[in-house]
């Protein structure tokens, strides 16, 4: 299996800006990213922008792996920051827009950022955090190209050589709660993110402006892969895979500053690839013109950040005549494997038969580079079809949780494999499966939901004694949130003000759908709570 090849020597630049740079198409002038409010920029806006805001940035005399926390609403100027951050050689924290002071304050104060830029409507809170916690620079940008960040920029020259980077270097720090209930922020490189972008692009067969595109029904002249680009840029999904898939290819991008399955719909005989969660797959389906013509131009559709359910799969391909390409990753690791684009020689399984298959209920085979595997409790390999812990290593995984050394040595085996908490098997043939996490967690229409983080929450509330929080299947976003609660002796709990009372202080992805208030939790003789049993209890709450 042939690798794309990575800039390795010392000397070469290792800069994602710089790699995602040089693949930008020759005529400068093309439309790279149009919205949905109509504005059309072009390569050349993105190049002199970017530069602009590099050297606002490096004005700013900043030390050395600075951290540019940023909470915004999505727009063109955000992904523009994103990359601005990369060029001048900082690390950019991007902190999802629903969460609130509390859940700000925490990451605020551990990531010690050297900037921070937020929407201006949060100016007033977010700026008294950030200069309670050090920070001296707060910047603010809205979604319609106004606040003092652009201001700023506005004044600094579009020249502006990216800086040097080796492929260790951060790039990025992205939070992910943990199981203890404190978030930690996981490391990327420029190295591990370059790597998966150029790994992805040959994996999925990405079409370059110039390529002339045959797809399942029509072909789409001569402008190369169009994605619609409707997911969040505050994680993985939206900031990495679909925003670097596009960029290190010279694709041009339709992009949506919320998901909305009507207009994704309108736009898709425009584009050729398509993103999302599994949720955006099933809104979609509700949607009655989604059919094999509404998607006649498209050449490939990709899900994941969460179980895509073999209904919606099979429904897809009914509808449409696609079949999703279903692939599995995380914050630490970026993409590990993916369900094969297409019959290539180049990629054949064990057997050396060409990989053709996308198999609906599995993630697929690991990416070129990565090496994965399945082990027990004990740490012993396990055979195929066996059930065990997934372990993975290979250039995309991160560098370790950001000032957590204990941490980040417990997540890895000794011979540096890093254990992904999720449980899965391999079959004969190398696709991989994921069957559950042992790591307490729900993902709620592609959001991840740490229980430990709202129980502490909720047990802090006036009258609990203690709670659980238990993932139920949904049918939009695949599980949500149900909070048993149990209350102090004497105390009235109300539900409904349970969850009211938690609106304010969290994430609104993270608060408990229902909530129900009981006697007491059942519990094993170990005196461990028996979520199983709440699952099974309540599988039918929502
Ligand atoms: C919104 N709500 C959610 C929710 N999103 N509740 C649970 N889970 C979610 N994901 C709340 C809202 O606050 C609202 O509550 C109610 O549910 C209905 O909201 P909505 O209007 O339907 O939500 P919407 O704004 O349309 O957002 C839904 C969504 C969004 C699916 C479009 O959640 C989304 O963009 N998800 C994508 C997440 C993503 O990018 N994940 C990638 C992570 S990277 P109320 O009370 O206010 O009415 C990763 C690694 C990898 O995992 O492998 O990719
Ligand atoms: P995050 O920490 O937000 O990056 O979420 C990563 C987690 O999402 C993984 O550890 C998996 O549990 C889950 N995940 C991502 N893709 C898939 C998928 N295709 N199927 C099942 N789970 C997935």
């Amino acid at each position: 299996m042939n690798l794309p090849s990575t800039p390795q020597t010392a000397a070469s630049n290792s800069n994602l800006f710089a790699a995602l740079r040089s693949a930008f198409p020759a005529d400068l002038d093309a439309v790279a990213i149009e919205t949905d409010n109509d504005l059309h920029y072009t390569w050349r806006d993105l190049v002199r922008a970017t530069a602009m805001m590099a050297n606002l940035l490096a004005s700013l005399d900043l030390p050395a792996g600075a951290r540019i926390a940023v909470q915004v609403e999505k727009s063109v100027e955000a992904a523009m920051l994103y990359l601005a951050t990369l060029r001048a050689g900082y690390v950019f924290l991007p902190l999802n827009t629903a969460y609130q002071s509390a859940e700000i304050e925490y990451f605020i104060g551990n990531a010690e950022p050297a900037v921070v830029v937020c929407s201006p409507k949060n100016f007033g809170w977010v700026s008294k955090i950030a200069f309670k916690a050090g920070t001296q620079n707060v910047f603010t940008l809205g979604d319609d190209r106004t606040g003092s960040l652009l201001e700023r920029a506005v004044h600094c020259s579009d020249r502006h050589t990216p800086v040097h980077s080796a492929a260790d270097d951060l790039a990025a720090i992205l939070y992910t709660s943990g199981t203890t209930g404190r978030s930690k922020g996981a490391m990327l490189s420029h190295g591990n993110m370059l790597s998966n972008a150029l790994v992805l692009k040959d994996y999925w067969g990405w079409k370059q402006p110039g390529a002339s595109l045959v797809t399942s029904g029509a072909s789409v002249a001569p402008g190369g892969d169009v994605l619609i680009h409707a997911l969040p840029i505050f994680h993985v999904h939206g900031l990495f895979v679909a925003l670097h898939g596009a960029l290190i290819n010279g694709s041009k991008m339709i992009w949506l500053g919320k998901f909305d399955p009507k207009l994704v719909l309108r736009k898709m005989p425009e584009a050729t690839v398509f993103m999302g969660v599994p949720t955006l797959y099933t809104r979609l389906l509700a949607e009655p013109g989604l059919d094999a013509n509404a998607v006649r131009n498209m050449r490939l559709f990709v899900a994941g950040s969460a179980p895509l359910l073999i209904e919606t799969f099979t429904a897809w391909q009914e509808r449409t005549g696609h079949t999703i390409v279903e692939r599995y990753g995380m914050s630490e690791t970026a993409m590990l494997t993916s369900n094969p684009y297409a019959a290539d020689a180049r990629y054949l399984d064990g057997q050396g038969v060409p990989e053709s298959e996308r198999r609906g209920g599995t993630v697929g085979f690991p990416l070129p580079g990565v090496s994965l595997r399945v082990q027990d409790d004990d740490g012993k390999p396990l055979p195929t079809g066996e059930i065990g812990g997934i372990q993975v290593t290979g250039p995309n995984v991160f560098q370790g949780y950001w000032r957590m050394p204990e941490k980040t040595a417990e997540e890895f085996t000794p011979d540096g494999y890093f254990k992904t908490g999720d449980v899965g098997k391999i079959d004969e043939r190398g696709y991989v499966t994921i069957v559950g996490r042992s790591k307490d967690l729900i993902i709620s229409g592609g959001y991840n939901v740490y229980p430990a983080e709202i129980e502490a929450y909720i047990n802090e509330l006036p009258g609990v004694l203690e709670s659980a929080l238990v993932g139920v299947p949904h049918p939009d976003f695949g599980e949500v949130g149900v909070a048993v609660v149990v209350a102090r002796p004497g105390a009235v709990l109300v539900a409904e003000q349970v969850i009211a009372s938690l609106k304010s202080k969290l994430a609104n992805f993270k608060i408990p759908k229902r909530c129900v208030v009981v006697d007491e939790l059942p519990r094993n003789t170990m005196g461990k709570v028996q979520k199983n049993l709440l699952r099974a209890q309540y599988q039918s709450a929502t």
